[in-house]
């Protein structure tokens, strides 16, 4: 086995063939393309192919290439750094796989044969756990057992036939590098489309990130998180899904983090047609529209979209509907307001020891985690000047730029009432930043839309035939203005 793969490296590096993924053409992929759906019929594709599976798409995500080397299917994945742009001016140092944190989504058909090499370009050992899948101990990636870890720098050439369907997913089988980042989709689809077949077929990795102010690392050991991310971005720079009123739509939802997400949609009513271990017998499906996606579980959910309307899709616990929550750092935002009798320096709140960021008065995260917060914080969801909420000349330039900063409407005597204010600051006007996340997918939604979109939730947007053509004519036009994208050749233009 070794030989053979020490040969094979041999081949392809003295070949120059895989000095990086990114060296695939489209041309090379759409050559080797024998995908179910990705055959391109003429000039342009009008007609479905109604007995093969609706590929999918990752919104958000690019597909991993691959090429044929006989009958081989080979895929080639770089574990490294990436910066990951969670929302606008929000870059955060992950670890992830060919650039993105999830990586890229790899879609292959029951029965093929299929090689991944795996290169390792992070600064410490890594393995690549191929989860629930039914292949040789020896592929199975549990570092230490099945393999010896991937060193810096090293190579690992994975290689099994899969007789499976459903949704996998890749991961580090390193528990801290799977908190930062390091997941991607695996989807097998069945030789034969499924009955009654999707028309949309979507994938959401959800992960969550514990970044304090003013670093771009995320704290791996935190339990309790401020960025909360669907394919790596946070609302409200999620890319709705697009869907066509009337179509069969299936979202293949994957969790891996510290807690579970129940997933909700609003305005339909799905069944759960599969989970991590493949399909479902129909027998089970029973309506409903909130899923639990516990952590290392996949759960697929079909429905029809029979109901016209941007409908909201989020995990439905609070704390993961909002983002880069913490609480504010030094004294005076820590403790109890201006405590009387003091001298003139305590009571401004000036530092006495420590430092802005020290255990005492440093930032934290909610409740008890970590860093400077060992004790429940007896404070209100800042901002907080009586009478007189933040004004947008009060915020740094980076954060005023491209935001709207509407004002919140609050009541007179609002801050007589106990518990005031909840969502005034953290949701809606203020945080209107609907151009900053501009982009055809968002097109005609509703004015300061993004105010409300935080954390983990997205839209799917259930589109009359003239909206939905006016959206993908925008987003050709989008595509034009960019560099060469990662996608799979032909899967985009399908639905035209
Ligand atoms: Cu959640």
């Amino acid at each position: 086995m070794s030989s053979r793969r020490g040969f094979l490296q041999n081949v392809l590096a003295g070949a120059g063939f895989f000095a990086s993924a990114k060296v695939l053409s489209a041309q090379e992929m759409q050559m080797s393309g024998d995908m179910p759906g990705m055959k391109m019929k003429g000039k342009k594709e009008t007609v479905h192919d109604h007995t093969s599976p609706a590929l999918t798409e990752t919104p958000d995500l690019p597909n991993l290439p691959w090429r044929m080397d006989g009958n081989v299917k080979e895929f080639h994945l770089i574990a490294e750094p990436v910066k990951q742009e969670i929302v606008p001016g929000r870059v955060v140092d992950l670890w992830g796989y060919n650039g993105s944190a999830p990586g890229p989504t790899i879609q292959v058909t029951r029965g093929d044969r299929v090689r991944i090499i795996v290169d390792n370009h992070l600064p410490e050992a890594t393995s690549m756990h191929w989860h629930g899948f039914d292949i040789p101990n020896d592929m199975d990636g549990s570092p230490g057992s099945s393999q010896d870890p991937i060193a810096p720098g090293g190579r690992f050439v994975y290689e099994f036939t899969l007789n499976q369907e459903g949704t996998y997913f890749y991961h580090s089988h390193m528990a801290m590098q799977e908190m930062m980042g390091m997941i991607g989709a695996f989807v097998m689809h069945p030789k034969e489309t499924y009955k009654p077949r999707v028309d949309r077929d979507f994938v959401i990795i959800m992960q969550e990130y514990a970044v304090l102010p003013n670093i771009n690392v995320p704290n791996s050991m935190n339990m309790e998180f401020n960025w909360l991310t669907f394919n790596g971005k946070s609302g409200p720079a999620n890319t709705p899904l697009i869907v066509r009123h009337g179509e069969r739509v299936r979202i293949r939802l994957i969790n891996l983090g510290m807690d579970h997400h129940p997933i909700h949609i609003h305005g339909h009513q799905f069944v759960v047609t599969g989970t991590e271990g493949g399909r479902q017998p129909e027998s089970t499906w029973g309506p409903g529209n909130t899923v639990l996606v516990g952590v290392a579980q996949a759960r697929d959910v079909e429905f029809v979209a029979n109901n016209p309307g941007d409908w909201m899709l989020h995990c439905h616990l609070p704390h993961h509907m909002m983002n880069q929550m913490s609480s504010m750092v030094g004294p005076m935002s820590r403790r109890n307001g201006m405590p009387p009798g003091l001298d003139m320096e305590r009571g401004m709140g000036m530092l006495r020891q420590g430092s802005a960021t020290s255990e005492e008065n440093g930032p934290s995260l909610g409740r008890g985690l970590g860093v400077g917060s060992t004790a429940e914080q007896t404070m209100s969801n800042s901002p907080l000047k009586a009478g007189n909420p933040m004004q947008p000349q009060d915020m740094p330039d980076r954060q005023r730029q491209g935001m709207q900063m509407g004002k919140p409407e609050v009541s007179k005597d609002a801050n007589s009432v106990p518990g005031f204010p909840q969502d005034a600051f953290m949701e809606g006007p203020m945080m209107a930043m609907d151009q900053m996340v501009d982009k055809p997918e968002n097109f005609g939604l509703r004015p300061g839309w993004s105010g409300f979109m935080a954390g983990m939730m997205t839209f799917v947007r259930v589109l009359p035939q003239d909206k939905y053509d006016h959206i993908i004519e925008l987003r050709e036009k989008e595509k034009g203005k960019k560099p060469m994208k990662m996608d799979m050749p032909g899967m985009e233009h399908k639905h035209e």
